[in-house]
This record gives C-alpha cells, structure tokens and sequence, in this order.
C-alpha cells in the first residue's frame, strides 16, 4: 500500500488533528505544505472546496478527501485502528456526536473568538465581508469567548464525564480533535479549566512526539501572532 499523501497548513488547528493522529496511529504517509497552494487550478480541480487537511488515494471515488474528521474516521476504518475509533456502534455514536459537537459548535466559537489575533480570514463557510466597525467586531469576538465555557463544560460533564478521555481510557479520534481545537485559545490566554488543562497534558503525555511534533509548528505560530501584538 502506498503512503497517504496529506496536504496541510502547518498553524492550523484543523491540519495540526490528522498530523497527529498519522502519527500517533503509526500510518505511512508523506506531508505537502498546501500554503500558497489552496487556490490553485490543480488544486481547485481537486478539491473545490479549496479546504486543507486533505488525504490523496487512488482508491477513493474522487481521488481525495477533506474535512479533518472524516479523514481520521476513514484512515481508522481503512487501517482497523479501533483504539482511536472504537467499533461498537454505540461506543462510535459517542465519537462521532463528539466530534460533530466540536465542528459544528465549540470550533466556530473558537474561530470567533482567536481568528481576529491568528490573523486568519473568518472561518470557512462564514461570509466574511462584513460593514461592522472594530468596536462591533470586538464585542462579538467577546461573546463568542464568552459562549466557549458551555460546550467546554458539555464536554467534561457529557463526553468524558469523570474517564480522562471521550474515548474513556485512552484518546480517541474525538480527544485529538478536541485538545488540537484547544491549542489556538492559547493566543487569547483564554482561562482553561482545570479538567481541560489535565486534559491537555494528559493526551500529549499519551501521545508522545505525535503530538507535540505537530503541537510544535501551531504553538510556534501562535507564540509569534502574541509577540507581533505585543510589540
Ligand atoms: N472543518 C474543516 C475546516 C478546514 C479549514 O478551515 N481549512 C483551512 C485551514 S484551517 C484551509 O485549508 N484554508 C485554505 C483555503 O481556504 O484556501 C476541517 O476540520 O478540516
């Protein structure tokens, strides 16, 4: 079988996930850095959606797949790694509503509230044009730090609910989403809870290199955006 190929933005969140989860599930796979690159003809043909994380395999209807989640969900099925993505259909349902709780709620939350500091347009699928002055802009990035304690909350009371991790024991493909999707408050000292901040310590202890490789080129970028609003 030939290595995967991925294509990826290196401070990105949503990128850094399948790097980690490569790794930590000891796949075969080569790296492209997609900066520049998204919105190129060759690219575009591809994946019109111009979206990285994205895996190339011939095997595949269309050739690739986007969309962090389904990229590990996919790599899990093709490569049997149930200890990140358990088989039972209703220890998978908790991954997988886990998972959609982080894409379709806590993540534009947090694109909201550290896209302005990143630097970064606003999050995909959003229109971004907007008339507000910075004052309104402001107090949305505000409401929107403020909304991040409820679905954090969902996730220690609900999804973890006393294990260390959503997948219990160990991590799964829904913690390594979660703790990537963490990273970035770091660029607003966002106040993480206590559970959150063991959570975090907890998935890298377990993951070694896997994660802290990958961890490595977001912090780095996220140490340089607070140093350049520092200055
Ligand atoms: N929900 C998607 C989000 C993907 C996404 O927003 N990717 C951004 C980087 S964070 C991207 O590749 N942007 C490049 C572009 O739009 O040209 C996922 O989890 O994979």
């Amino acid at each position: 079988m030939s290595a995967i190929k991925l294509h990826m933005l290196k401070p990105s969140v949503n990128n850094m996930t399948v790097r980690v989860f490569l790794r930590a599930g000891k796949l075969d796979f080569t790296e492209d850095d997609a900066w520049g690159k998204t919105r190129s003809d060759d690219f575009l043909a591809r994946n019109p959606a111009h979206l990285t994380p994205m895996i190339e395999s011939a095997e595949l209807p269309k050739g690739v797949v986007w969309e962090s989640c389904a990229i590990m969900q996919y790599l899990a099925n093709k490569h049997g790694l149930e200890d990140f993505y358990p088989k039972s259909p209703e220890a998978r349902a908790m991954v997988d509503s886990a998972m959609f709780y982080i894409i379709g709620t806590l993540y534009p939350y947090v694109a909201r509230a550290t896209y302005p500091m990143l630097g970064f347009p606003q999050y995909a699928g959003e229109v971004g044009a907007s008339d507000a002055d910075p004052a309104t802009k402001g107090a949305a990035q505000k409401a929107a730090t403020a909304a991040l304690a409820e679905p954090l909350e969902v996730f220690h009371k609900f999804y973890m609910s006393g294990k260390p991790f959503i997948g219990g024991a160990g991590p799964s493909i829904a913690d390594i989403r979660l703790a990537a999707t963490l990273e970035f408050l770091a660029v607003i000292d966002y106040p993480l809870p206590a559970w959150a901040k063991a959570f975090m310590s907890a998935i890298e202890a377990r993951l070694g290199a896997a994660y802290s490789e990958p961890a490595a080129d977001v912090r780095g970028y996220v140490a340089h955006m607070k140093s350049q609003t520092k200055n």
